[in-house]
């Protein structure tokens, strides 16, 4: 393929009006073909530069096709190809931070967005508290003008509007954690209060941090989905990402001075509240992916359709929807619940979108808090059990054990990884593990580490994991035999 041309952009890029920091697969799937399709509906100057806070490779992949890429959606019978040109600028944050804050800072960006995963908040996963004693928030507030963090290049980027006489922009969470709007704005006004109390009070009377529901299946783009998409279109697209069709973005209309994009001309939907979509898909659709995550992988699965294909996985899905996560999720205005979690489960099934649970699986201590636990607690107020959110969280501990059921090593991807498997190691037996993985208090709120009921539940499903291996856990779960 390499003597194929490069995709690059023909006209000129658009003007900027937004800066999106974490230029990964799912932005350029999701937020940035939204706002492709405004642009392509009225044009606006809504171009978007994308900051990449860790590794040059977006920059890298985007730069020489001058921020073009190819969005394909993957069906389960057709295959779809376009181009996005929404991308005006890429900018790679560690190389020059200054760069970042200045773009923020200029008075025609309106609105920054975010999708940096859950831990790129700095925030306790079971509080939502700013990680005040994490070495990269120390960083930034002992060196505010040259930031790594987004919560430090966001209060850097506030301050100098603040210091010009410039309006906020809106802060725009886009990743999966509950209230994302509400628990970014603590993270941002506890940051800058560390820094200067009177940037704090203005950023607390004037910005906007409007919640949001996002929802776009998107697996990491692979070297043989460039290779395809090469032999399909004639070009190579370092940047391309593969997506499913459907596509879902609720977000809460609360914007600095209603400046925003028309993407409800996209089919986004702006709404008063988030928080009935947001637990519906954070509990339904994360939910379950983590628990066909954490057990499919156990089974040795590679992928969540080769998962769900076996029916005791998808029965797993259904007993887990009907009888302990609908229960606790409160009816969304617009949704039929059961409707919903039977199209989830057909999106789970597309054969076309290869989807593994390894990348799942990963950073399941940012995750677990408000995929499964929070579902496990509501359970617990109202005196009820939740058996097999249970067997999910001693599936995510035998997981983070770091060695599967054949006895070879897992590559657990966690920022708590380390810390979680020594604890796993030093102790013996599986009340002894549970225990030791129960006391991590940055993912189990006291009152689980402290309940008996749920310890002995956890208990017995990691001791029969161990025994009996996730597939036969499922099977018992669902009594599939
Ligand atoms: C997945 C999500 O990787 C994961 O943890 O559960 O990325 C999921 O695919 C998206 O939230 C779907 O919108």
């Amino acid at each position: 393929m390499t003597d194929l041309p490069r995709l690059t952009r023909k006209g000129p890029a658009p003007a900027p009006g937004l800066v999106h920091l974490g230029p990964g697969a799912f932005f350029r799937a999701f937020n940035a073909v939204y706002t492709d399709d405004v642009m392509a509906a009225e044009g606006g100057p809504w171009g978007i530069i994308a900051v990449s806070l860790q590794s040059a490779r977006a920059a890298e992949a985007l730069g020489p096709q001058g921020g073009v890429y190819t969005s394909v959606t993957l069906g389960p019978d057709a295959t779809d190809v376009r181009v996005i040109e929404a991308i005006s600028r890429v900018i790679t944050a560690p190389e020059d931070p200054v760069a970042v804050v200045q773009a923020m800072a200029d008075p025609q960006i309106r609105i920054v967005s975010l999708t940096v995963t859950e831990k790129g908040y700095c925030h306790h996963p079971s509080t939502g508290a700013l990680r005040r004693d994490a070495p990269e928030i120390r960083h930034d507030l002992a060196h505010p003008d040259h930031p790594k963090t987004a919560p430090g290049f966001i209060v850097a980027a506030l301050a100098k509007r603040r210091a010009e006489g410039l309006r906020p922009f809106t802060v725009l969470s886009c990743d999966n954690l509950p209230d994302n709007g509400a628990m970014l704005r603590r993270i941002i006004l506890e940051f800058a209060r560390l820094r200067d109390p009177a940037l704090a009070g203005w950023i607390e009377r004037e910005g906007r941090f409007p919640a949001t529901m996002v929802d776009r299946i998107t697996p990491a783009t692979t070297p043989q989905d460039v290779d395809r998409l090469a032999a399909q279109t004639g070009y190579v697209d370092l940047a391309c990402v593969q997506h499913e069709a459907f596509r879902q973005w609720v977000i809460e209309d609360d914007f600095v001075d209603g400046v925003r994009p028309a993407w409800d001309r996209a089919g986004a939907q702006f709404v008063t509240s988030v928080a009935a979509h947001e637990m519906m898909k954070l509990r339904c659709l994360n939910g379950t992916h983590s628990a066909l995550a954490y057990l499919g992988y156990l089974a040795g699965h590679e992928t969540i359709s080769e998962t769900v294909a076996e029916q005791c996985f998808a029965t797993l899905c259904e007993k887990l929807w009907s009888e302990e996560i609908i229960p606790t999720v409160p009816q969304p205005e617009g949704e039929d619940l059961p409707a919903y979690v039977q199209a989830l489960l057909a999106r789970y099934r597309n054969p076309a979108i290869r989807h593994r649970t390894w990348q799942i699986a990963m950073d399941g201590s940012q995750k677990l808090p408000q995929r499964i636990l929070g579902t496990i607690m509501d359970r617990r107020d109202a005196g009820q059990g939740a058996p097999g959110l249970c067997l999910v969280v001693a599936a995510w501990m035998r997981y983070v054990g770091g060695t599967d059921e054949e006895g070879a090593r897992i590559d657990v991807r966690d920022p708590l990884a380390e810390r979680l498997k020594a604890a796993s190691d030093a102790a013996s037996d599986p009340a002894e593990k549970v225990a030791a993985l129960l006391a991590f208090a940055e993912v189990f709120p006291t009152e689980l580490t402290d309940d008996a009921r749920f310890f002995s539940a956890v208990t017995a499903a990691y001791a029969d994991l161990v025994k009996n291996g996730a597939r036969a856990s499922v099977k018992a779960y669902t009594g599939s035999g």
